[in-house]
């Protein structure tokens, strides 16, 4: 079933912000923001701009009512540079124009003078220099000291891991109404409408309850509008208030990608120990997180990544640090799968280091080491529903790895030129905010007295279905056609203190309470149906298909007579609920705790075809088994799973994130910066929905899906240095991710003499 949301789109008819009808006299802002990525600003000179026809007023932190302070989890980010800037981006100030022609050429008027500081770009370095956003952190369990005395193989390596851009198709934006008395509407393009209600509040110096965040939808968001929205929503809203004038605030994609996080880099250092028969008994690691210039979420991601250090597998001795390090690059921010494809990454690359010097399979390693039923995770979490082995033997079975592997060394033996790899990549995500306070979630639902119903829940909708899923719920539980229900915007007025939708949890956490909030009107009308059939027992009353049955009796009462005389007889239509994860919680001093509601599994088999001439490839085949639960939407968990494993992938092989030592983006455009396109799709990708899985913890036993499948693109980067392997056997690979076509080609000829007249 095609959702209403596609329609929509493939019609034109969806509204954006950028869509917006907006009211005659609307202005328009745009940003003035720093050229350097460390110095202190010496002088700054508005008077051209200012006189400029058109400009109503150019904003500096100067004009700010309240605290100049959007930082969420720590308050160390400024709205507006003051006296000194940390990164190219950094926004100076805001010109505040009659249209948008003006004010950006007001922007080239503004002269700004800095004496210039010394920029660290490198994570590393940062650390050296002790510039860290928060102290380090360690988990550990076990005694990683006397359990590498026992190894018998110890590897030691470095792994380099690059960020990504969101690149979501709607930019950064919103558009703000001032209404009377200081009271302010903002429509915002983010995943947080009470992030943005808080921010807005803290810098104009508002109440909560005078400031209404509205969400319609956004043209996708991948996490970089999880907290990163907010800065402009706050500069369109401070504009408004200065000016009493609505306000529209959009990034062009240049200056998306030039003033805005991506996914953290990370370099790390690790050390892992393994019997003679495979099995890890040891892993020691260190992370380097690449902040950026202000903490944003980069604590909360970089403890996501310590969650995941083992990945799919139970090792029984972990010590893993993490480092969050202030650079001077735009501060880094979340991103589908939040710190924990970093995390993964490296065990893969552990394993996959220590089975190249054994000389057996990575995936016999793997395999071995999978989780188990009754096993702990590292941070104390008892590991229930495991199905990892399940998912791995599944995936062997299905997609016949035998015959696979069999096929790929024929392939390879009678190729010179073009190479076959393949790669197994089991995953295993936690699923819940790590922060357990933000498992919460509302929703409020009104029936009409046609009987047409409106919900509203916290989750926002961008393009993940989100809307479709609860409309999914509400028709379930009433058995009514889905025409029939209409999910309204995310709105802080109707729903208040929102967590995010982020986590993969929207679905899990607005759902379970609209089902709560069904329920409970369900309820009543059965209450109200037992009384007009003159029945006692309302438990044998059935909403079906529209009719009302008293066991199996289809009554002579249809869904919209039940709601007309529930209406006559004066009870309520409305009902509002609340759903707050139980179980969960994790303790921050001793690092133990149970934090997430559950763990979504899954194994994806991954085979690469690299051309050895020009260092180019394909995934042959991405073919997945996955633990969806009991889906709710299979088309809907289906486009989501195949969506994540090509961004995963293209994160892992084509898109590469560079800036100058200056600090400057280079790849600041799509010509520089290559994203997956249909040409990326492999030409066998199968995802497979693993049988009997069930999760309590999920509307209608269904699980997370928006993130987890993204860390099966993780198998692209080794199914690519297999076949890089066979065609130079003792390539010495850096475990540097994005593995390009450029670095493909150099690794394929690493040390490799070569006579190409004797190349068949
Ligand atoms: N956002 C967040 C997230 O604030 N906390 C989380 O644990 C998280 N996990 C994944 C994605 N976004
Ligand atoms: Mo998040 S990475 O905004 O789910």
């Amino acid at each position: 079933m095609i959702s209403s949301d596609t329609r929509k789109h493939v019609r034109g008819n969806s509204i954006f912000i950028d869509d917006m009808p907006i009211p005659t006299g609307t202005l328009f802002a745009s940003v003035f923001d720093s050229s350097i990525a460390h110095g202190k600003i010496v002088k700054l000179d508005l008077s051209k701009a200012q006189q400029l026809d058109g400009v109503v007023k150019i904003i500096t932190f100067k004009d700010i009512p309240g605290e100049n302070q959007i930082g969420n989890i720590i308050a160390d980010e400024s709205l507006l540079a003051e006296d000194k800037v940390e990164y190219v981006g950094e926004p100076v100030a805001i010109i505040v124009a009659e249209n948008e022609s003006i004010s950006k050429k007001a922007k080239k008027l503004i002269t700004i003078e800095y004496e210039e500081l010394p920029v660290v770009t490198d994570a590393r370095q940062a650390f050296k220099l002790g510039s860290l956003i928060v102290p380090p952190r360690i988990f550990e369990m076990g005694n990683i000291n006397s359990a590498f005395e026992e190894a018998d193989f110890i590897f030691e390596d470095k792994v380099e891991i690059g960020g990504q851009e969101h690149l979501y198709l709607e930019t950064q934006g919103a558009v703000v109404i001032p209404g009377e008395c200081d009271n302010i509407k903002i429509f915002s393009s983010t995943q947080g409408p009470t992030v943005v209600q808080k921010a807005a509040a803290r810098v104009l110096n508002l109440k909560m309850h005078q400031i209404e965040v509205d969400v319609l939808r956004l043209g996708g968001a991948f996490g970089g509008k999880e907290d990163q929205a907010t800065p402009w929503a706050v500069m369109a809203a401070l504009a408004a208030k200065l000016t009493a004038r609505p306000v529209k605030l959009i990034l062009n994609r240049h200056d998306d990608l030039r003033m805005t996080g991506k996914r953290h880099p990370y370099s790390v250092d690790y050390k892992i120990g393994l019997t003679k028969d495979y099995k890890i008994i040891a892993f020691d690691v260190t992370y380097f997180q690449n902040a950026g210039a202000c903490a944003d979420l980069s604590t909360a991601i970089l403890e996501r990544t310590l969650f995941h250090a083992s990945n799919s597998y139970f090792i029984p001795n972990i010590k893993a640090v993490g480092n969050s390090c202030k650079t001077n690059l735009p501060p880094n921010t979340a991103f589908r799968g939040f710190g924990g494809p970093q995390a993964m990454f490296v065990i893969e690359s552990a394993i996959h280091k220590a089975a190249s010097v054994i000389g057996v399979d990575a995936h016999v390693i793997q395999k071995i080491n999978l989780l188990h039923e009754g096993d702990f995770f590292y941070y104390g979490q008892k590991a229930e529903r495991v199905n990892a082995e399940k998912c791995w033997i599944a995936s062997e079975k299905i997609f016949d790895l035998q015959q696979k592997e069999k096929e790929i060394s024929e392939f390879n033996a009678s190729h010179e030129l073009v190479k076959k790899g393949i790669a197994l990549m089991p995953i295993c995500f936690g699923i819940s905010f790590t922060n357990s306070m933000l498992n919460q979630a509302s929703a409020l639902l009104h029936i009409y007295n046609d009987g047409s119903i409106s919900i509203s829940t916290a989750a926002v909708e961008m393009g993940q279905g989100v809307n479709e899923k609860m409309i999914n719920i509400a028709a379930r539980i009433f058995s009514i056609n889905k025409s029939k229900i209409k999910i309204e915007s995310t709105n802080t007025t109707r729903v208040a203190n929102t967590s995010a939708t982020a986590a993969s949890s929207a679905a899990d956490l607005n759902g379970n309470a609209l089902i709560i909030a069904c329920n409970n009107l369900l309820i009543r009308l059965k209450n109200h149906a037992a009384n007009i059939l003159k029945v006692n027992d309302s438990e044998k009353i059935i909403f079906k298909n529209e009719a009302i049955y008293y066991g199996d009796e289809k009554q002579k009462l249809s869904w919209e007579e039940i709601i007309t005389s529930a209406y006559v007889n004066r009870i309520s239509l409305s009902s509002q609920a609340f759903y707050a994860t139980p179980n969960i919680h994790f303790d921050r001093n001793i690092k133990k705790g149970n934090p997430f509601a559950y763990h979504v599994y899954g194994t994806a088999i991954i085979v690469s075809k690299v051309d050895c001439l020009r260092g180019t490839y394909e995934m042959e085949s991405v073919e997945v088994v996955h633990d969806f639960g009991k889906s709710l939407n299979p088309l809907i968990d289906l486009g989501q799973a195949e969506g994540a494993i090509i961004q995963g992938i293209g994160w892992m092989t084509i898109e590469e994130l560079k800036q100058d030592d200056n600090g400057k983006l280079l790849s600041n455009s799509l010509s520089t910066y290559k994203i997956p396109d249909i040409y990326s799709i492999p030409k066998n990708m199968k995802v497979h929905f693993l049988e009997d899985s069930e999760n309590p913890y999920g509307p209608f036993k269904s699980k997370a899906i928006g993130e987890p499948p993204l860390m099966y693109g993780i198998g692209a980067y080794f199914a690519i240095a297999n076949a890089i392997k066979e065609f130079n056997p003792h390539v010495a690979l850096n475990y540097s991710a994005p593995i390009t076509h450029e670095k493909t080609l150099m690794l394929l000829y690493q040390n490799k003499q070569i006579n190409l007249d004797e190349v068949k």
